[in-house]
């Protein structure tokens, strides 16, 4: 096992734009924008020291969620690194509104960063423009929130290069051939929409002539509902050669349906998953391929970064730098975001070595 190989290979890549998907920043009844420091404003200084007893508050899209909670474990567990305080608190469904009033208790409470997967990104704005105001320091991470309500925004891998390559894994199993689907996790959220977004880019070039995507499903990163709308694909499609689900809970949930299914061995489903959740349906043949990067690593990554925000060593300005502990040196990007590293994909060859 080398968990190390997931970030070994990290490298500057080219930075993908966050869409905002979803509830638009008018529908969504929020009180007005408190006034927060503009990044610019204030100047960073990389030698400033960790703050001590820094309070960090982690807020998942869902806490019920295998892979949030291996992200925000590691993001604990880095806190204590620096001798700060960290803990999760979160929602059990992935709805656009459910993460407000989390958000409203941590900003009463105090802490001095607050770190976000975003299940809608114009739904969480007011109240983490309120949390602002009283000097909270916001991290996104995950999944967006609209980027002029976060300070910076964590991103697990570029944008761009998970769409197009979820397309690619797909084509070189089906021949570039067939119907195809996306099981994907909530309509409005920010990653999935923006990994869409390239997936359907991707599609037009010619090599994909002949792949057609005839539907976009929503599982809701809900077990049960995933599992039904992957049968619901599979019978209202009868064409159809190949699934891609990025998301953990899509992809596990439609992995179960198809490997007791008549599908399974002639449908291919594809997507982001934990090799730990999808062992079994790659030893089965339910599965051949799929990808991740190391979920750990965005949370250790996101906690060092809400450290270096709140200590002063990065304002949120493009081409500042700052350390994450064993990860090295990070430097933020363009519209604040910093990218973790590449995608890795996983098969039978080498999910074994990987225990997460
Ligand atoms: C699910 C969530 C999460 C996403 C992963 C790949 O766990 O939707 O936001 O990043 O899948």
């Amino acid at each position: 096992m080398n968990p190390l190989r997931l970030t070994a290979v990290a490298a500057l890549l080219a930075l993908g734009a966050a869409a905002c998907g979803g509830t638009t920043k008018d529908s969504v009844k929020s009180a007005p924008p408190a006034q927060a420091s503009s990044p610019a404003a204030a100047k960073a200084n990389p030698d400033a020291p960790i703050k001590q007893g820094l309070k960090l508050a982690f807020l998942p899209k869902q806490i019920n969620n295998p892979y949030e909670t291996i992200v925000d474990n590691a993001g604990i567990d880095a806190a204590k690194e620096y001798q700060g305080q960290a803990k999760e608190v979160g929602p059990s469904d992935a709805s656009a509104s459910s993460q407000i009033s989390y958000i409203n208790t941590l900003t009463q409470q105090g802490h001095d960063a607050i770190l976000i997967a975003a299940n809608d990104a114009n739904a969480v704005c007011g109240p983490l423009q309120q949390a602002r105001g009283k000097g909270i320091k916001i991290v996104s991470y995950d999944s967006d929130a609209a980027k002029e309500c976060r300070d910076i925004f964590i991103n697990q891998a570029s944008s761009e290069e998970v769409g197009r390559s979820q397309i690619k894994l797909l084509a070189s199993m089906i021949g570039s051939k067939g119907d195809i689907a996306i099981l994907s996790a909530t309509a409005n959220a920010t990653n999935q929409n923006t990994w869409i977004k390239y997936m359907k880019d991707e599609l037009t070039k010619p090599e994909y002539k002949d792949m057609k995507l005839v539907k976009v499903a929503y599982g809701d990163d809900d077990d049960q509902k995933s599992f039904t709308q992957t049968q619901g694909l599979l019978q209202a499609y009868p064409n159809l050669k190949g699934i891609i689900a990025p998301t953990t809970v899509g992809i596990s949930a439609g992995a179960r349906y198809i490997s007791g299914s008549k599908y399974k061995g002639k449908v291919v489903l594809t997507g982001l998953g934990t090799p730990n959740q999808m062992r079994q349906f790659v030893k089965d043949g339910t599965v051949q391929k799929f990808a991740l990067w190391n979920p750990k690593d965005l949370g250790y990554l996101a906690s060092y970064a809400a450290a270096a925000l709140v200590s002063g060593q990065i304002t949120g300005a493009e081409g500042e730098s700052f350390k994450a502990g064993k990860l090295g040196s990070r430097t933020i990007g363009k519209d604040g975001e910093i990218i973790l590293g590449p995608p890795f994909t996983f098969d039978a060859s080498n999910i074994d070595q990987f225990d997460f």
